[in-house]
């Protein structure tokens, strides 16, 4: 059997995506962008390729050793595992989980936000954006500042609030974080940001 560090990993994935992004920052800074051949591809427009990985046609997608990941927080894990990482103590993982899942939704609601105003406008469902809204605006007041290594749940979370940035400029999360922000401006500076900065 091929040890697990030489199975081929094929990554497809949409550089606006923050889902993909969290996945690309995490293979970054764990030295193991080189291993993955990266495909980029716009998961809207059903491409053959990825519609071949993957029924569900979006991205991420991890094909590796004949199988296909999707789920970014799955494929980040198993690059984790790659990497010989160990899994953090009960507690910890805990906290880590927590981290990871009010990150992933509030990328959850922000990316909901871009898609709902993607449609005519006439059709807007207004009280399901005004609901994501109020997420947003409750989970970026709720989340704690980042102080440690930049984990899975703080590169979770600098995807998020840089996709805010980048999609949703109008929503004031920096006037009401300031910490935050200083936090996010300082990581937006790691290589593993900038190479993944659409
Ligand atoms: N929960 C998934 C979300 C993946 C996702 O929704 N990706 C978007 C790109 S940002 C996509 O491919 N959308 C295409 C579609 O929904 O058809 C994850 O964490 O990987």
């Amino acid at each position: 059997m091929i040890p697990a560090r030489q199975v081929a990993m094929k990554l497809f994935y949409n550089a606006p995506s923050p889902y993909a992004r969290k996945v690309l920052v995490l293979a970054h800074e764990l030295g193991l962008v080189d291993r993955l051949t990266l495909v980029a591809v716009d998961p809207w427009r059903d491409p053959p390729e990825l519609l071949e990985a993957t029924p569900l046609a979006k991205v991420p997608a991890l094909v590796t050793d004949g199988i296909t990941l999707t789920e970014s927080t799955a494929i980040c894990e198993h690059l984790l595992r790659v990497a010989g990482v160990a899994r953090p103590a009960d507690g910890a993982r805990l906290d880590l989980a927590a981290r990871i899942g009010l990150a992933q939704g509030l990328i959850d609601a922000s990316f909901g936000t871009v898609v709902e105003r993607r449609r005519p406008v006439e059709v807007h469902w207004s009280g399901w954006i005004d609901r994501l809204g109020s997420a947003i605006t409750r989970t970026v007041a709720t989340v704690r500042t980042p102080g440690g290594s930049f984990d899975l749940g703080d590169i979770t979370l600098a995807c998020a609030l840089a996709y805010l940035d980048f999609r949703l400029p109008e929503v004031a999360w920096r006037a009401a974080r300031a910490d935050l922000a200083a936090w996010l401006d300082d990581v937006n500076a790691r290589a593993s940001m900038v190479a993944t900065r659409a």
